[in-house]
């Protein structure tokens, strides 16, 4: 097969300037939706033609077909059900036929939809056909249960705007924009090579070798809307990414980014990036190992066959018009000082093969150890490092949980001032009775108020980690749930240390240091933690300190050495 794009524009579903500034006054009288992170981004690509055929969010019938045999009504090849996800009492509220205004996160309004069906969809059905399991390991079977909305909604979209970004600007372009670039360039064969992760050498090499191999030229067509929680963000990995264009033969290779929502669903995934990549004038689309693969279940195993989605692709190029090209295994060989396809190199018993797999460059990142030059650009390792310091560097937060009267606070103000006494970098302490003056006045003891204390601390943290520093929390935070959830939220930025301040129950009743036990006893304090409120004792905690026989200093001691085994305190 040989594909040579046609290069025609696609169709947009934008209506024309003027009409869409009518529009936009005519749609403030109707019915709003306020659409999520990751429905903004389907609603880019289904108004920029990038999702063509599509016309706006699945009908039920369209759905149902998708999810079956990745078909539409019309037959044609769909493999991801771009759905409109709402509440009930949304959905309820509106009347089939009735049109309503889809708005950005700041209330700007991108298009209308026409609604014409809605229905309450099987989400363990599409879990299971779509993803392969309806397994919450995997984040798009995750995002089905936890967070998309119960019903469907689904019909045709009229595009007035596309979202606005601020950020690299001149980078992103529309599939028509891409076209008419291709046009201008005489670029008729092009190789798009989808990516989530920053670029390393071997990267530069395989996409450079694919392109030659079909003759073509090559777009980086990076993901920049939502990847894999975890991933290296999008601004890093662009400026990664700028400095790596700088390595191809001139003019034979372009960059654009691509605001597409990933779902990691492997197979299905890989035939819909290349029917994006279609809409956009390319002609090759290169496919790995394991393509858009989630990692692994809740068993422990991959939920793909590592080749599942070179077949499924394969079995489907013509179709789509647009040809499957093998990403290349590269690796280093020593004694040649050049990267090879390992399966093209004759003499592997007799040279030297190095590599470097993602978790090594990870540790390597974490502890401020060397990356090799044949490994990765080093205006690539230097955004990096810049984005990721060593652990020692990064900020972290040190989570105490214990009982009222167990000596959290006590033991936090000890590691605050000998943190401090260290120095390097700022420390902030978010005590229990401090929170609850500051930022938590109005709250008091029920469950729901007791969450919204300790997720309100958790969000503070998360920031002050984020930002460098680090945060010192000492509340009771008696519901595992809850610590768990706030783990979460600290772990997308730095390190989170669980510290069970494990003094018994009888031990702090004993003590009493604020005479709240007896109030409590008396009944004169309801709900007391510990007398008349639960406590989850922490299951797996980073570490737990008994306090009864142990001062304080060797309490906080205690924590600095785990501390330091962690390597978020460099050790001198
Ligand atoms: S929680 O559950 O994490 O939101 O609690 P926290 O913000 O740490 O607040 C605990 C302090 O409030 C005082 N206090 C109570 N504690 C537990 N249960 C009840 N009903 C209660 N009422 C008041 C108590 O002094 C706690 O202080 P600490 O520092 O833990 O001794």
């Amino acid at each position: 097969m040989t594909i040579i794009s046609n290069l025609a524009p696609i169709p947009e579903l934008f209506v024309s300037y003027d009409s869409a500034q009518k529009m936009k006054l005519e749609a403030a009288e109707l019915t709003s939706h306020d659409l999520s992170p990751r429905q903004i981004c389907d609603l880019e690509l289904l108004m920029n033609g990038g999702f063509n055929p599509l016309k706006g969010f699945l009908s039920e019938e369209d759905y149902n077909g998708v999810v079956e045999n990745m078909r539409l009504s019309t037959g044609e090849l769909w493999p991801m059900p771009i759905t409109l996800d709402v509440s009930e009492d949304f959905a309820a509220s509106l009347e089939i036929g009735q049109d309503i205004a889809l708005r950005d996160q700041e209330g700007v309004i991108l298009g209308t939809m026409t609604v014409t069906d809605r229905w309450e969809p099987n989400k363990a059905l599409e879990a299971e056909k779509v993803f392969g399991a309806d397994d919450d390991a995997h984040p798009a079977v995750n995002y089905l249960h936890n967070q998309a909305g119960k019903i469907y909604l689904g019909g045709p979209v009229t595009g007035i705007q596309q979202p606005v970004h601020y950020d690299f600007r001149a980078r992103r372009d529309t599939p028509n924009e891409m076209r008419a670039y291709f046009r201008k360039m005489g670029w008729r064969k092009v190789v798009a090579f989808q990516t989530r992760n920053p670029l390393h050498r071997a990267h530069q090499e395989l996409t450079f070798r694919a392109a030659r191999e079909a003759q073509a030229n090559l777009l980086i067509h990076p993901v920049v809307g939502l990847t894999k929680p975890g991933d290296v963000d999008h601004f890093t990995r662009v400026r990664c990414y700028e400095a790596v264009l700088d390595k191809y033969p001139q003019a034979t290779t372009s960059m654009s980014l691509l605001n597409l929502a990933m779902r990691m669903a492997g197979p299905r995934e890989a035939v819909w990036h290349g029917l994006i990549r279609k809409n956009h004038g390319c002609t090759h689309f290169i496919v790995g190992r394991d393509h858009a693969g989630p990692g692994s279940n809740s068993q422990g195993e991959d939920f793909y066959g590592p080749y599942d989605a070179q077949d499924l692709f394969r079995a489907h190029q013509d179709e789509m018009g647009i040809e499957m090209v093998d990403f290349k295994h590269m690796v280093w060989v020593a004694e040649r000082a050049q990267y090879e396809a390992i399966d093209e190199i004759k003499d592997k018993d007799k040279v030297t093969i190095l590599n470097i797999s993602g978790t090594e460059l990870r540790r390597r990142l974490a502890e401020g150890l060397e990356i090799p030059e044949w490994f990765s650009f080093p205006e690539v390792v230097k955004e990096l490092r810049r984005t990721k310091p060593p652990r020692s560097k990064q900020g972290f937060t040190v989570f105490f949980t214990g009982f009222s009267g167990s000596g959290k606070s006590t033991i936090a103000n000890a590691l605050m001032v000998k943190l401090m006494e260290m120095g390097g970098r700022p420390v902030t302490l978010l005590d229990g009775d401090i929170v609850r003056k500051n930022l938590s006045s109005e709250l008091g003891f029920s469950k729901e108020h007791r969450d919204l204390n300790i997720r309100r601390i958790g969000y503070v943290a998360s920031e002050i980690t984020k930002n460098g520093g680090i945060a010192i929390c000492a509340p009771i935070a008696p519901y595992a749930t809850t610590r768990r959830a706030v783990r979460e939220d600290v772990e997308a930025f730095g390190a989170f240390v669980e510290v069970h301040v494990a003094t018994s129950i009888e031990e702090c009743e004993r003590r009493d240091r604020k005479g709240l036990y007896k109030l409590a006893r008396e009944g004169k304090i309801k709900e007391f933690t510990g007398i008349s409120d639960p406590y989850d004792v922490p299951a797996s905690p980073e570490l737990s300190v008994e306090t009864e026989n142990v001062d304080v200093d060797n309490c906080a001691h205690q924590v600095l050495l785990k501390l330091e085994s962690m390597g978020l305190i460099a050790a001198n």
